[in-house]
Formats: structure tokens, sequence, C-alpha cells
């Protein structure tokens, strides 16, 4: 994309540049603008999360993605809304900046039958089959092979649209990722393989997990073109995921994309994320937060015009997260009756299934939920 370049000098009374007219109304402008709120949403929204995942409003893990924003809305502002996406279980940034409803996402990790999978996958496994975002996996590289498999159906069908997986840098160690780049190497698949490096897997950093720490560099290892850029510059991410998604689309080209980036909280809400680094390090990585960072970019082009804008953004964004609670927790748990709709097929091919079900020889003897509740 290209870069949005002031075109005046005008100054208001506090000595920023005014915005100019043409400036205000050319859409790429509007589009960062847009892209900044996004990504103080998903900061707010991430920051809510702890907080109703302390409340024990939400179960199971929870793995946040502050300090991770400028990837998650640079790579999804490149897509088109047909493109795939597939992600790890640090999820929740992905789904908002897809275009899913806050409400949605949040009912989701509360496990609610609003949610974006019907409360059925929680947080590391939000899925919207509307928005083409097909998970939210929680097995470390698991999202590969079913991202490679979308990108070969999407070849078969001559669909002009392209996948987008997105990994951590720990999962580049498992088989998935040598047996998913091997394939859609040779079969030239339509696949971005968007690897967020923030240096942790848990508590390993990628130097001493990895015989080769720089990504990119392993995507030569299948003849695939690889680059790495700054995770933290919303720009960056936008230009090289705009660039390479496209080629996947018009030319059936895969390619690896590494942008180093860092997490400011713990691997999942339950860790303090202090044991493995120091308080310095993390402090000093708040210091680039990508977020204030973009703002003032923003400002100093005159996109946003001042503080005073600033702030509305954010207030935008503050109430889109209390409606999202209040979404959440305005909608019902699901039905324990259904607990075992959706676990083996449609009803097509349940037959093929019938042994696993419930009561069955292979399945368990009675679906305990179901029978179970208040009857004791
Ligand atoms: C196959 C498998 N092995 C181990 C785990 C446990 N586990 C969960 S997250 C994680 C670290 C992955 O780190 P990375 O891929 O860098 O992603 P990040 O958490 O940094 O986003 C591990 C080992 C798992 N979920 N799946």
């Amino acid at each position: 994309m290209a870069q949005t370049k002031g075109s005046a000098n005008a100054r208001s009374s506090n000595g920023r540049r005014k915005r100019t007219k043409k400036e205000e109304d050319s859409p790429e402008v509007a589009r960062l603008r847009e892209h900044y709120e996004m990504m103080v949403l998903i900061r707010l929204f991430e920051e809510e999360t702890e907080r109703q995942y302390k409340k024990a409003q939400i179960g199971g893990y929870c793995h946040l993605s502050s300090g991770q924003e400028a990837t998650n809305v640079g790579a999804c502002a490149a897509l088109l809304k047909e493109d795939v996406l597939f992600t790890g279980y640090r999820g929740h940034g992905f789904a908002l900046a897809k275009g899913i409803d806050p409400g949605k996402v949040m009912a989701e990790l509360f496990g609610r039958v609003d949610g974006a999978a019907h409360g059925r996958g929680g947080s590391m496994h939000i899925c919207d089959a509307e928005y083409n975002y097909l998970g939210g996996w929680g097995i470390v590289a698991g999202q590969l092979p079913l991202a490679t498999g979308a990108a070969f159906a999407l070849s078969q069908e001559d669909q002009p649209y392209a996948v987008l997986c997105e990994l951590g840098e720990g999962a580049v160690n498992m088989g998935a990722w040598h047996e998913s780049l091997n394939l859609a190497g040779i079969w030239d698949l339509p696949v971005v393989f968007l690897v967020l490096n923030n240096i942790y897997g848990m508590g390993t950093t990628v130097d001493k997990a990895s015989a080769e720490p720089e990504i990119y560099k392993r995507a030569a290892a299948f003849r695939m073109h690889g680059e790495r850029v700054n995770g933290q510059d919303l720009e960056e991410v936008l230009e090289a995921s705009d660039r390479l998604m496209t080629r996947a689309r018009e030319e059936r080209k895969p390619a690896v994309l590494e942008c180093m980036t860092y997490r400011f909280r713990g691997h999942s809400v339950a860790d303090a994320g202090t044991a493995y680094r120091t308080k310095e390090e993390v402090f000093e990585r708040q210091e680039n937060d990508p977020i204030p960072a973009f703002g003032k970019a923003l400002l100093e082009r005159g996109a946003i015009s001042s503080q005073d804008e600033l702030d509305e953004i954010r207030s935008r964004a503050e109430k889109k997260v209390d409606e999202a609670v209040e979404f959440a927790e305005q909608s019902a748990d699901p039905d324990v009756d259904t607990l075992a709709q959706h676990v083996y097929g449609d009803p097509d091919t349940a037959d093929q299934f019938a042994r696993m079900g419930p009561g069955s020889p292979y399945g368990e003897r009675e679906l305990v939920l179901s029978s179970g509740l208040g009857s004791s």
C-alpha cells in the first residue's frame, strides 16, 4: 500500500498540522484511522477479557494478543472477505480484525449460545464461517494442514481467493509445518503462512528452540518466498501481507511472512510472564508499543487532527467493549441437549459415526451432562 503523505503545512493553535480537506476525504487516510481504531479496540477488548477471566466469566485457557495488534490488523486488512483465515489459539484480535462483531467474540469467550462458534469453541477455538474465519486451533501447528487443505480446495475449484494461516514461531518445529509447506510448495497453493515471532513459545526463546531462529529463511527449504517485517509497524505488515496475498491469489504462489512482534502479557492469562524474562525487558518493549506509535505517526501526518480525536477513538472503542460484555452476559448458555451435535459430522454422514454416538458400542454410555443435570 502506498504511504499516505501529508500535503499541507497549515498549523492549528496547538502547533499540530491541521488535516486538509484532501486528506480528510482520502479513503486511504480514512482506512488508516480505521486500522488505528481497530488496534485500540483489540487492546481494550483484551484488557477486559483478562478482567472477565479473573472474574471466572471465561473458562479454559485464554491467550491475549496485547502488543501484537499491528500484526492482527495489518494482516487482516489485506484480506478479502472471501479469503480464508486460520490461526492458532491467540486469536481474539484476529477474529475482531476479520470483522466479527465484538459481542459475538466476547460471547464465545463466555461460552454462550450467541458466540461466534455458538459457545462451543471458547477462547482458543473461535470460528465464524460467515467471515471465513475457520478457527482458532489449540493444537500447536494443527491449523497448518487444515489451511493447506483449504488452499488446495480453492485451487481445485479455481477460486480467485487465498488462505492466510497464522502461527507462532514455536509451531515451526512441528512436523505439520514441514508437511504443509512441502505440499503448498509442490502444488503451488494460494496460502501465506504468517509467522508471529513474539520470541517466546511459552517460556522458551526462539533461539533456544530453533536451529534456524530467523524463521523466514526456512521458506527456502521449500523453494518458497520468505520475508521478515517489523510486526510492530502496521503499515509494514499491511504492505507485505497485501503484496503476498495478491501474489497468492493471482499467481498461486505460497509464501512465509515473518512478523517480529512481542506479547506484553504472559503466555496465557494464568502466566504472569515474568519467570523467563525480566521486567526491564517487558518495560523496554512497552516503550515501543505499536498503538501509541501509530497514533503519533497519524497525528504527525495530519491523518488524525488532535489529541481530542485520539480520545474520541478510545471512547468509541471502550463503548464497544462495554456493549460486547453486556451482549455476552445476556446470552444464554447452550442447551446441554445439543452437546453432541456437530461432533460426528452432518446428518448425511451420521451413519458412518453411529457406533460412536451416545449409548452406542464405542460411544459414551449416556450423554452425561444431558441426563445427569438436576436429576440427583
Ligand atoms: C501439539 C502441542 N504441543 C504442545 C502444546 C502446548 N503449548 C501450547 S502453546 C505452546 C507454545 C507455542 O508457542 P508459539 O507457537 O510461539 O505461539 P505463541 O504462544 O507465542 O503465540 C505450547 C508448547 C500444544 N498446545 N500443542
